[in-house]
């Protein structure tokens, strides 16, 4: 099979057209670093099934980082047929210099000029005939996002397919000597091609950053923005939630108990209150999940991460970290796991490092879902999203604390470039890539550990059969026990307990793992969970949720990330402390003022 890569430098929208291109949902971002890996996907071009490979961006060929030397590797060992390289049409005096490195390489290549729109709207005047006779290989305008110029960019890509020569490695060595002769060339073919006008800057963004970079307003304005998103969470997925949770008790009511009817007792307890109620209460978040995502798209897309990233710089240095890790940070309000994975831009190892010791606080979604249902079930509705907003607060306090502690041992020693792209707003068709991926993420992951998990919890709160469900004498309660003298001083008994030890795994199960423990469904859980718990315990758990270990999927992308043990020993152990440190300062000094 035929293999074509797509290769540019960050933020130029490979991604982008790689969805156009084969239907996929890679993910996309206004953020120089969104793609850090491979990702493939097969396509019918012509009459021939073609793989076609999304590339980290590279900013230069013989560039340090992480995510340049995962596309340098690739390029080395896997033969490739064709170079597709996508560069943005709005900078091509910067862009073209990769363009030309990767010409060095000597393999067939054809130029797509994308974000034609933007360059459009700027004025900026290309000359497609010349720029593709001097680079002597074909050039495309496209706009990857709105779709534009796609059937030439796929017609032109099909024919260089067809006179491609056998495929090859990239020899990126001996081109590590051209470089000098490659500037010269450039400044010859860009003022042969390109006319810029003298006024081509982007009116809108510039005046709004004059707004959201203001030195006074410009912090408490994205605060503000924060703010409003969650509370918009909230407030559209509030009866999401609820119409889910009430179609869940209407098919086990009404579907689920009469097939189940004439079963042996143990049988319909695993279906109902086991697999039924457990993956159930999980899935009647997922609204919720799937909105926020949704306005996520729209913080990555629109270019603002880079104005957090510029705005917290100068706080995060006296951290020892820079701009970037606080888009890290927010990057892991998502999901934590991509977050440490874009660690990759950076170069120098102790940034890296302290950064990654700083996601994993980071309120992800999955425990979103834990703090919007125990906000909901205990607190009034009025302070409920503020109880919410406190969480975040506590989320970059203790990030900011690892970093105060940690940074002399993780020194940085890398300036920062901070690139501020213009304002972009995604599209209908972005949004819903955006929600369905993550709806599908969310189905891999349910029916696999998730469902384990849920599994796992009923069979250990339910044996042995003979003694009370998820009593101190089951599998479950028996384990619980041994945590009993650690847990209790943090107020949190030995049920909630037992959610925790499976929350390691992966913070959907600690809900799905209470409505096993408490047999109930979404809709009657939150009523038991408020007459068992006051609000004091309730929020020592949450404060625990959101310190300790997020899942195994970060410990495993921790190890990978750093290949260190060491490190991911400290990784895991010091949030472990820290949670237990928190919850339990809290817990005492709240029961010691009375409350
Ligand atoms: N105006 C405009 N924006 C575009 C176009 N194509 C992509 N974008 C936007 O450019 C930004 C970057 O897109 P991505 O597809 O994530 O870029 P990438 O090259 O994969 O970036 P990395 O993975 O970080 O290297 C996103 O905000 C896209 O919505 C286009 O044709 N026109
Ligand atoms: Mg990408």
């Amino acid at each position: 099979m035929k293999r074509i890569a797509l290769l540019g430098m960050p933020n130029t929208g490979k991604s982008t057209f790689f969805n156009r291109l084969t239907g996929a949902s890679a993910k996309v971002g206004n953020w120089p670093g969104i793609t850090v890996d491979l990702l493939s996907a097969r396509i019918l071009l012509g009459t021939e099934m073609v793989e076609v490979v999304d590339l980290p961006g590279v900013y230069n060929l013989h560039g340090f980082a992480e995510d340049e030397r995962v596309a340098r590797t690739f390029l080395e060992e896997q033969p490739v047929d064709l170079l597709v390289v996508i560069a943005n049409a709005t900078q091509l005096d910067r862009q073209l210099a990769l363009v030309l490195q990767l010409q060095a390489l000597g393999q067939p290549m054809v130029l797509l000029l994308n974000m034609i729109d933007e360059a459009r709207r700027l004025g900026i005047q290309i000359d497609q005939g010349r720029l593709s006779q001097e680079l002597g290989i074909p050039v495309v305008a496209i706009s990857a996002k709105h779709g534009f110029g796609m059937g030439k960019a796929r017609e032109a890509i099909t024919q260089a397919l067809r006179s491609a020569h056998p495929p090859r490695h990239a020899d990126i060595e001996k081109t590590f000597s051209e470089d000098d002769a490659i500037e010269a060339r450039l400044e010859q073919v860009f003022s042969d091609t390109v006319q810029v006008p003298l006024t081509a800057t982007d009116r809108f963004s510039d005046r709004l950053d004059r707004l959201l970079l203001h030195p006074w307003f410009g912090l408490p304005l994205f605060f503000l923005a924060m703010l409003g998103m969650f509370e918009a969470v909230y407030t559209l997925g509030a009866p999401l939630q609820d119409g889910v949770a009430w179609l869940l008790e209407v098919i086990k009511r009404d579907a689920m108990e009469p097939v189940v009817a004439g079963w042996n007792p143990l049988m319909q307890s695993f279906v109902l209150d086991g697999l039924f109620d457990g993956i159930g209460t999980i899935l009647s978040f997922l609204p919720i999940i799937v909105l926020f995502f949704l306005f996520m798209a729209i913080v990555e897309d629109s270019g603002y991460m880079s104005r957090a990233a510029f705005l917290m710089d100068a706080f995060m240095s006296r951290l020892g970290l820079d701009g970037r890790a606080f888009v890290m940070q927010l990057m892991g309000f998502g999901c934590n796991v991509p977050a440490l994975m874009g660690t990759r831009v950076m170069r120098s190892r102790g940034l890296r490092l302290l950064t990654m010791m700083i996601i994993p606080f980071s309120l992800c979604s999955a425990r979103l879902q834990v703090f919007v249902f125990f906000t909901t079930a205990i607190f009034e509705p009025w302070a409920a999203p503020l109880v919410l907003f406190s969480l975040y607060l506590f989320s970059f306090g203790a990030a900011f604390l690892t970093a105060l502690i940690y940074r002399r041992r993780l020194k940085a020693t890398e300036p920062l470039l901070l690139e501020l792209p213009p304002y972009r707003f995604p599209t209908l068709r972005q949004m819903w890539l955006r929600g369905w991926r993550e709806v599908t993420h969310f189905l891999r992951e349910a029916s696999g550990f998730i469902l384990l998990g849920v599994v796992l919890v009923w069979a250990l709160t339910h044996f042995p059969t003979n003694v009370p469900v998820a009593s101190d004498q089951t599998l479950a309660g028996r384990m619980a026990a041994l945590f009993a003298p650690v847990m209790e001083p943090l107020g949190i008994d030995n049920l909630m307990t037992i959610a925790l030890l499976f929350g390691f795994v992966a913070k959907e199960v600690v809900l799905g793992a209470m409505a096993v423990i408490y047999g109930a469904g979404e809709g009657e859980l939150a009523g038991i969970v408020g007459r068992n718990i006051d609000w004091v315990q309730a929020y020592s758990f949450m404060l625990f949720v959101l310190i300790y270990t997020p899942c195994l999927s970060t410990v495993a992308v921790l190890k990978q990330e750093s290949k260190s043990w060491r490190f991911t020993a400290l990784a895991v152990g010091w949030p472990l402390m820290l949670a237990w440190v928190a919850s339990f300062i809290f817990y005492q000094t709240a029961r010691w003022l009375g409350f």
